[in-house]
């Protein structure tokens, strides 16, 4: 019997991955649990095994091609009778086991779940669960009861998916990332509700952010910078880019501050590597910019601030966020910044504390100037000036509080200083 084999859901809310490497070729025998292929998602790598023995008589697939759930993967000619075989062979094992465990006192002979009946031949009611070999195989191996696991299969059966979830789960929890199972609340016996899916990369950055939130023991430095020189500055810039139909906004000057502090205080355009054990230290500046799309936020980076102009980094600005909510950039565009800026500045808001971008070590986030009498203490007057206010979020591991309000004073003095941003 010849079987097209279709992309599972690989849950995670993965829709897509791509295939890194095929392990088979057509006219291939193949076991039942032989590893074919493996796909790569932009959260995990997977081994994707045989639910079959048989022959591979088709492939649909090739190296590097991306693939969604539900296309097909290839057809495999099944071998019957050996299914057969292994089937009756597991089912006498069963028993076999079965008789033994009654025997040792392990199970009551009397537990109504233990019938192997016709249609859960391949099953075993081991703790009176019914599961596949395979499954049982791997639980063996692993040394982990599936008695603690709920079937979701027909009959209650303990499937593979079931099993997999369940070593996703401790695989979380060893790693610190658990989250607590939810129940359900039905919020519809308060008032309306409606349903709105999220996006995959609200999940994506959501996962990412979660991360980063729980493994990065974060400190947030807030401080503000006078612009009232840097505004009239570019008050000139804008007017003259508009002619040319272009727009100069503050985030152009807070990058090339940003980068000219990086410069002096290399910690902080770093990473830790792997092992935890080395920093290391970047010697380009290439800054992410969040930016917010309609399908969620996404942070591109732009490489090389410190050797483009205000004009320069405003125009690839204009272009990388454009094509950031069009859906348009490529992938090598979302990798290696050294050091993000998140801007909420054109929206309001006096300050706030943004979560580090992992591999970087600290983030700056930018809210919205507002004119303010600041006392001058040569006059003793109060005297109206454009403040900025803004926030370093860092990576306590890496940095120290005196580092940290460091930084932020030497970018405030940064950016009083116009002559930094004359090409
Ligand atoms: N103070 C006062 N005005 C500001 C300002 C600030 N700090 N920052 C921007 N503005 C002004 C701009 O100059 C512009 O006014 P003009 O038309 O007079 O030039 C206006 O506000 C709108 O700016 P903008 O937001 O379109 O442009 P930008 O370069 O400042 O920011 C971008 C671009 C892509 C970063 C922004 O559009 C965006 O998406 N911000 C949201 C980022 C986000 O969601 N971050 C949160 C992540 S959670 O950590």
């Amino acid at each position: 019997m010849i079987k097209e084999i279709v992309l599972p859901d690989l849950g995670e809310g993965i829709e897509s991955a791509t295939i890194s490497e095929i392990l088979i070729s057509v006219g291939e025998k193949v076991k039942k649990d032989d590893v074919l292929f493996v796909l790569e998602s932009d959260k995990a790598s997977m081994e994707i095994p045989s639910d079959y023995e048989g022959k591979i008589v088709e492939m649909f697939i090739k190296e590097g091609k991306d693939i969604s759930i539900g296309e097909p993967l290839y057809k495999i000619e099944t071998q019957n009778q050996i299914e057969k075989e292994i089937e009756n062979k597991s089912e006498k094992e069963n028993l076999e086991i079965h008789k033994q465990e009654v025997k040792s006192g392990n199970r009551t002979e009397g537990n109504p779940q233990f019938k192997p009946t016709a249609e859960l031949k391949s099953s075993i009611a081991a703790n009176g669960v019914f599961s596949s070999p395979g499954v049982r195989r791997l639980a063996r191996e692993l040394d982990i009861d599936l008695g603690i696991i709920k079937g979701t299969g027909a009959k209650g059966r303990t499937t593979k998916e079931d099993l997999n979830n369940y070593i996703r789960i401790k695989m979380r929890e060893g790693s610190g990332l658990s989250k607590p199972p939810k129940k359900p609340i039905d919020f519809s016996k308060w008032g309306d509700i409606e349903y709105q899916k999220l996006t995959r990369v609200n999940k994506i950055t959501g996962n990412r952010l979660q991360e980063a939130w729980q493994n990065i023991p974060h400190v947030t430095q807030y401080n503000s910078a006078d612009i009232t020189n840097l505004s009239a500055y570019r008050r000139k810039l804008k007017s003259e880019a508009e002619k040319t139909g272009r727009k100069v906004t503050f985030l152009p000057f807070l990058m090339k501050a940003s980068v000219s502090v990086l410069k002096n205080m290399v910690r902080f355009n770093s990473s830790l590597d792997e092992n935890e054990e080395n920093l290391i230290i970047k010697k380009y500046y290439h800054v992410g910019v969040a930016v917010d799309t309609p399908s969620g936020l996404m942070v591109p980076c732009i490489r090389d601030v410190d050797k483009k102009t205000v004009m320069e980094l405003s125009e690839e600005l204009a272009d990388i966020s454009q094509r950031a909510r069009g859906k348009k950039l490529k992938p090598e565009e979302l990798k290696g910044s050294t050091f993000t800026i998140s801007s909420l500045g054109g929206i309001g808001g006096t300050g706030f504390a943004p979560i580090v971008n992992p591999p970087e070590v600290a983030i700056l986030g930018v809210s919205k100037s507002e004119w303010k009498p600041v006392f001058d203490k040569d006059s003793k007057e109060f005297v109206p000036r454009f403040v900025l206010p803004f926030s370093l979020s860092y990576d306590h591991r890496v940095i120290d509080g005196a580092s940290g309000a460091a930084f932020v004073e030497k970018l405030s003095q940064a950016l009083e200083n116009i002559d930094l941003f004359k090409e």
